[in-house]
């Protein structure tokens, strides 16, 4: 019989590489229990991160917890999702552990947060690839926007009702597949013709800026990332055409 006599994995030292992502979290505040907060997200630690906003709640407002604990703390997720540096499980725990923290801060403020602006995001119908759409909904919720999450193959018909109902600022797509992403011209045709003409931000690995540019409405959305940054500009006027100018070519 033949053993393998690879023996590189046995001395790495585990710990020491969480130490290295650690390290490159950077420092957010001065306040002791704000950066633990902070870091707790960062690393992805719901539980800890639970105990984290508990505790600092007993002195500390829920707004503040909020906002200068929380939401850096994924802002940092995203800067090491952008830099390559956090993968998808690293967001998407990052992403529970900031809507645990902020579910304990609404509890004890007695209300919901305020949230910045309804966003709807789906994937095409037909297609389950749903790992694109997840962090957009991870990356939007992190940056305090409400996400209407529709899941995946939503038929044409249940993405158009939707708008209709909630009146969302945007309406993101995802398609995989080359046979689902003809669904996003249709939607973007339907809408159309109800005058509902809300930027429409379609990504995933089937479509390019060609595609989508192709279509009234549609606007290329390359990296997940750029889902809030988009939000940002509709909130502050920008209508679809300008929003297709300034992130497509
Ligand atoms: C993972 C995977 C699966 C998983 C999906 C798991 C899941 N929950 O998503 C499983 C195993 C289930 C699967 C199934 C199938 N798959 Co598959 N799958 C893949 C694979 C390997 C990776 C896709 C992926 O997740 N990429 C990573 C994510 C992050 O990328 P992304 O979604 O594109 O998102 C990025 C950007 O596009 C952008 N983005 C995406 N959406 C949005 C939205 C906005 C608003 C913005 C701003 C940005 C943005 O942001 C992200 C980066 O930051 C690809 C191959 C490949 N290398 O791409 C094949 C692939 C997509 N699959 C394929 C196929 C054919 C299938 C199956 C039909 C296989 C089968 N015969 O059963 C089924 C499909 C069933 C169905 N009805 O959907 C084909 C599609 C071919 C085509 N062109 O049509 C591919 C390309 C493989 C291939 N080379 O043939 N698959």
């Amino acid at each position: 019989m033949k053993y393998s006599t690879d023996t590189s994995g046995i001395f790495t030292r585990f710990d020491m590489e969480i130490e290295v992502t650690r390290r490159s979290i950077r420092r957010i505040s001065s306040d002791f229990a704000l950066q633990a907060i902070a870091d707790c997200v960062a690393d992805g630690d719901e539980e800890k991160t639970e105990e984290a906003v508990k505790e600092a709640l007993e002195q500390k407002d829920p707004l503040e917890i909020i906002h200068e604990g929380l939401i850096p703390g994924m802002n940092e997720v995203s800067r090491l999702w952008d830099e390559g540096v956090y993968f998808l499980p690293q967001v998407i725990l990052s992403s529970d552990a900031m809507m645990a923290g902020i579910k304990l801060c609404e509890q004890k403020l007695g209300k919901p947060l305020k949230k910045k602006g309804k966003i709807i995001t789906h994937t095409a119908e037909g297609d389950i690839h749903d790992i694109g759409q997840s962090i957009v909904n991870a990356l939007l919720n992190a940056d305090g926007f409400e996400v209407i999450n529709l899941g995946t193959d939503v038929p044409i018909d249940v993405v158009v009702e939707a708008c209709l109902a909630h009146k969302p600022i945007m309406l993101t797509g995802t398609a995989l597949m080359t046979t689902t992403m003809s669904a996003f011209p249709k939607i973007a045709a339907k809408l159309k013709s109800m005058n509902f003409n809300i930027p429409f931000v379609c990504g995933g690995g089937a479509v390019n800026e060609e595609f989508v540019t192709g279509f009234d409405l549609g606007i290329w959305g390359k990296e997940a990332s750029q889902a809030p940054a988009m939000a940002g500009d509709i909130l502050e006027g920008a209508h679809w055409q300008e929003l297709r100018s300034k992130w497509n070519g």
